[in-house]
């Protein structure tokens, strides 16, 4: 399927420009979505309503559809071109479980917070405490809300996210709500520790089968997010906490990760995960 890709900068604020947001409000509005005011830290917009200045974004030229939300992105593609899916339909269920689960991670507060405890971030990201990032935002929507004060639709757009993030500000990123965000984190670890409920797929073997389906996106993503905060303390130093690099006695061992847990099919392209 021929396709163009287009980057946009999140901290230059280009998901804000008004081409690019009256695209995504007709997106939320096709698919029925209501545009989210408040933020509970989940990014998941099946739960917390759409977002109109956010990625990604597919358009389809042809039939000039616009579609929002990686998840239903995911669909989408598979629904165009059934020969090559990106969700074989024999896994549906587990992959649509356990994407569940990497949705609703509190990404924006593991990204641009400060963990509890000690901050072990990097020295870039050290001192922020996500209140800036979401009082920038919040004064872009303003700039935009009076430059576009005419147009309805960027109206709607700016002031729901004018008010999810002014309720981000106030709410995600104090020391409470932080600890709350890692327990999220932890135990979405601690279940892809347990094993989830496997996968009927015949062609694994039983040592494959042993790791979730989206393990990759939910490990990978546990690792570049919220490493600095994640506790390494769990007895005998489960795979995940090993390949994190949680903590010193459980180093970083990403060749153990790739030898053994292949995901269940290496024939498989592997399901990216939710923005
Ligand atoms: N799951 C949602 C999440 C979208 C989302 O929150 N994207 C973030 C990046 S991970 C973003 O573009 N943030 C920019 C901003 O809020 O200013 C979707 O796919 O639509």
């Amino acid at each position: 399927m021929p396709y163009e890709s287009r980057s946009l900068n999140l901290f230059e604020g280009e998901t804000y420009l008004p081409d690019y947001v009256r695209l995504r409000v007709k997106g939320c509005d096709d698919a029925g979505l209501a545009l989210a005011a408040h933020h509970s830290g989940s990014t998941s917009a099946g739960g917390e309503g759409c977002d109109a200045c956010v990625v990604p974004t597919l358009y389809d030229r042809e039939a000039g559809e616009v579609m929002v939300d990686s998840l239903r992105i995911c669909r989408f593609i598979d629904e165009q071109d059934g020969s090559d899916r990106l969700v074989p339909e024999a896994l549906d269920d587990a992959i649509r479980m356990e994407i569940g689960i990497v949705d609703n991670l509190p990404n924006y507060q593991m990204l641009a917070a400060k963990p509890p405890g000690e901050d072990r971030r990097p020295p870039s990201q050290r001192g922020k405490n996500g209140i800036d990032f979401a009082t920038a935002k919040v004064a872009r929507c303003d700039k935009y809300l009076e430059q576009f004060r005419d147009d309805p639709d960027l109206v709607r757009a700016y002031r729901a996210k004018r008010d999810k993030e002014f309720n981000a500000k106030q709410t995600l990123f104090d020391p409470a709500s932080m600890t709350r965000a890692y327990g999220i984190m932890e135990a979405a670890l601690g279940a892809f520790d347990g094993g989830l409920p496997r996968p009927r797929n015949p062609g694994c073997s039983a040592r494959r089968r042993r790791w979730p389906i989206c393990s990759g996106s939910l490990i990978s993503r546990a690792s570049i997010i919220s490493a600095p905060g994640i506790s390494g303390q769990t007895a005998g130093c489960p795979p995940s906490r090993r390949f994190i690099g949680a903590d010193s006695s459980c180093r970083r061992s990403g060749a153990r990760f790739s030898s053994g847990p292949a995901p269940c099919s290496a024939r498989r392209r592997p399901i990216s995960a939710p923005a």
